[in-house]
């Protein structure tokens, strides 16, 4: 045993005057307590070498507010000697980020005995394409598969559009995954949905009267070149893949592309920063695919859902002002009755609350312009975990997650159609 322990502790550390320095990246979790912390930690998290996980950019960090930071290997050393220098504590979140995301990645069990589904696992772009098209055939009774338009690296958008009794159009509910691509567990969910769907449509009570009233729009990857560059170069990217012309830096921040208080405070006109709010609203095919397509059904879609990941957050509107919106009552009942539910089946606490008020300012968003459209029923899941593994949540961690969103998705549903007295 002590073998192992030594063995483990020479093999990943390099010891250095008592200092262990390990070889693999980790997360630290940082709580500042004093204004100085604060700039301190703004400072190095604005370092490329690091990433910052929690909040999503470094003028959101304040005093007292646990900061997740994602440190390579090769920025930890001088890292610690700083948050030494000036006495500040940090817990090592995850020790071996490396591992986890080797994990995720490992894909295809070939063990026939292994008992996790296709569901209980993250897929590479490839294989999601791979799935719209089977399912769609197999299911086309229930599924249409419809292309709203193409990223900038020219990857198809498609929307599966599932339906229950009856030709007509109904009124819609729209949900969309994968904005930020490192949120692997957003477009899990999708799938997830999808399947849940067409498999108990006319078996479980709820989502056979969901499906029967309205019709759901599910894109289940809204940055596939995002999520692909997550996949294959860097694990840590959230933005889509768009070149500036007098710039560097790749990509924008898709939830701050949207025409909601477009680029004000909470977002960043600097092409470097995780929240680059873009060259102007829509400015990005993906956003401009997804506003024009609910635009032309603006009187039919009367929900509107963005799956992201991570902190157990339900948000409805606004995120991109302290304003109260008008039906801000009604938001409130339905996210807590959903937080309610996912406490009841899964013993999970999820928060709930207007963006900005209860979260942070983040204007650009698409809940926030989706309900400026007219859309009155807006909301951001932010589906597990609270921080133990944050993005790098393990696959074995996917059925929870998912049942629990699930769990907020019908009920949230259920609520606007009651509400509404569809039929
Ligand atoms: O900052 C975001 O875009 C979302 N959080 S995340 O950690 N997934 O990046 C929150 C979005 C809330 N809604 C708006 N900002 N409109
Ligand atoms: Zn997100």
């Amino acid at each position: 045993m002590w073998f192992f322990l030594i063995q483990l502790v020479l093999t990943s550390c390099l010891i250095e005057k008592y200092k262990c320095t390990t070889t693999t990246d980790q997360v630290f979790s940082i709580t500042p307590r004093l204004q100085g912390d604060v700039e301190l930690l703004k400072n190095v998290s604005s370092m490329h070498e690091t990433v910052l996980w929690q909040p999503a950019s470094p003028d959101q960090i304040t005093i007292n507010a646990e900061v997740h930071l994602f440190i390579p290997a090769s920025s930890q050393k001088p890292i610690i000697k700083l948050l030494q220098r000036y006495d500040i504590t940090h817990r090592v979140l995850l020790a071996n980020a490396q591992e986890l995301i080797e994990a995720q990645k490992r894909n295809y069990s070939t063990d026939p005995r292994s008992s996790t589904s296709y569901y209980e696992r993250y897929h590479p772009l490839e294989d999601i394409y791979h799935w719209i098209n089977k399912t769609s055939r197999e299911y086309s009774e229930r599924l249409q598969v419809i292309l709203i338009g193409s990223s900038v690296e020219k990857q198809p958008l498609f929307v599966l559009k599932l339906s229950g009794k009856g030709n007509q159009p109904k009124k819609a509910i729209w949900m969309d995954c994968g904005i930020h691509a490192r949120e692997w567990i957003s477009p899990a969910f999708c799938m997830w949905f999808v399947q849940y769907s067409v498999m108990y449509y006319n078996q479980h009570s709820d989502i056979t009267e969901i499906l029967d009233k309205m019709d759901v729009y599910v894109l289940p990857v809204m940055n596939p070149d995002g999520y692909k560059y997550s996949w294959i170069e860097n694990r840590m990217w959230r933005k889509n893949r768009s070149r500036n012309v007098d710039n560097t830096c790749v990509g924008t921040d898709l939830n701050r592309n949207f025409d909601a208080n477009w680029c004000t405070k909470g977002s960043s006109d600097n092409p470097c920063d995780e929240t680059y709010c873009g060259r102007f609203p829509e400015s990005e095919p993906e956003a401009a695919a997804v506003s024009n397509f609910i635009r032309s059904r603006k009187d039919l879609v009367k929900l509107y859902l963005s799956i992201h990941s991570y902190s157990q957050m339900l948000i409805f509107p606004y995120s991109c002002s302290y304003q109260e919106a008008p039906n801000h009552q009604e938001l409130y009942e339905i996210a807590q009755e959903a937080a309610m539910k996912i406490k009841i089946h899964y013993k999970n606490n999820y928060k709930f609350g207007a963006g900005a008020k209860s979260f942070y300012l983040a204007p650009g968003g698409s809940d926030d312009w989706a309900y400026n459209l007219g859309i009155d029923y807006s909301f951001t899941f932010e589906l597990q975990d609270n921080g133990r593994y944050g993005f790098l949540l393990p696959p074995s961690h996917i059925s929870k997650a998912c049942s629990e969103a699930l769990t907020a998705v019908k009920s949230t549903a259920l609520n606007v159609i009651k509400r509404r007295r569809f039929s």
